[in-house]
């Protein structure tokens, strides 16, 4: 019997999981305890585990998180690259800036890749994200350079890649890290979007050190996926308005309607850009119902 203070999950499959070692990757079992405590190991988890001689494993405990998504489901992850492609299918703001949102409140940095600027062009895109103060990568298949530079920034860190179905994911992860192979699908005309190709979240080791994760396409309604984001620090999590916070008449101001909000009168001023606003007070509602929905939920005996 070894034991492993420090093991990592790669991967996860049909209650097994796959995790790395400095004597390399061992299929372990995780303790029962975990199911009874209603705890699910996560891709990206750092565990502590017990090999037997025979070479199977068991998870023996998880070491604290620094943070954990729920879709996709992988934690202590430093990096989010929101894949968003310009056309096919075409970006949905809500739910990019409601992904970017959520990166900033768990605490991790987001990305923006543009995909498929071979199609359309991506001024749009720039137009918005170049004010948001949000890193925007726009990469290619054939590896221009923003997908150099992109894969030089990931280097060393763990970076879990998301966005729509088709927009590109796995294609950028081929683009530059050519040796994951990962399987891409053909996009479908018909629906716009490609099809499911991605179905495990693996964590890839990258070989200037670090990990990329792919993950399975989500549909536009699953992006909740952190649960640290409130409406109280929803404005925190758009930064280009954290200048302005301090600046509202009302030190309660929502910065969705009231008079003499610094947020609004930086829209008006040019400096934030219309989209992120309009947004932002759509997800501030989000975040509003969904808390007085909570207490209702509570409030039953
Ligand atoms: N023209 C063009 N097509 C692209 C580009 N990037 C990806 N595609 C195509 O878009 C389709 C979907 O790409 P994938 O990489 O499988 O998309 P994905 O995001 O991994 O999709 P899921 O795994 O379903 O979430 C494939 O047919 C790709 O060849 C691009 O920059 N330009
Ligand atoms: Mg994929
Ligand atoms: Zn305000």
């Amino acid at each position: 019997m070894k034991e492993y203070s420090n093991g990592l999950i790669l991967k996860g499959v049909g209650g097994f999981y796959y995790v790395e070692t400095s004597d390399g990757v061992f299929e372990c079992r995780a303790r029962g305890i975990f199911r009874k405590l209603g705890i699910t190991p996560l891709a990206g988890d750092r565990v502590k585990l017990r090999v037997s001689p025979d070479g199977t494993g068991a998870v023996e405990e998880i070491l604290p998180r620094r943070n954990a998504l729920v879709r996709p489901p992988v934690a202590n992850i430093d990096r989010l690259v929101i894949v968003v492609s310009t056309c096919e299918p075409s970006p949905n703001t809500l739910i990019i800036d409601r992904m970017i949102a959520e990166a900033e409140a768990a605490g991790i940095e987001p990305i923006l890749a543009v995909s498929k600027v071979d199609l359309h062009s991506g001024d749009g895109l720039s137009e918005i994200y170049g004010k948001a103060g949000v890193p925007l990568y726009f990469v290619s298949p054939e590896g221009n350079g923003d997908t150099r530079a992109l894969k030089e920034v990931l280097a060393g860190t763990i970076t879990a890649f998301t966005g729509n179905s088709g927009v590109g994911k796995s294609t950028l992860l081929n683009a530059m890290f050519g040796e994951f192979h990962q399987p891409t699908g053909e996009i479908s005309h018909k629906l716009g979007r490609g099809r499911h190709t991605t179905r495990e979240v693996e964590l890839l080791p990258l070989p200037g050190g670090g990990y990329a994760v792919d993950t399975p396409g989500f549909s536009s309604l699953d992006t909740d996926f952190s649960g640290a984001l409130t409406k109280d620090n929803l404005a925190e999590c758009f930064r280009e308005f954290r200048p302005y916070l301090n600046g509202c008449r009302f030190t309660s101001c929502s910065h969705t309607c009231e008079k003499g909000c610094a947020v609004l009168q930086a829209v008006r001023d040019g400096e934030i850009s219309p989209s992120r606003q309009e947004n932002y007070t759509e997800i501030y509602r989000e975040l509003k119902e969904k808390k007085a929905w909570e207490k209702k939920e509570k409030s039953v005996p």
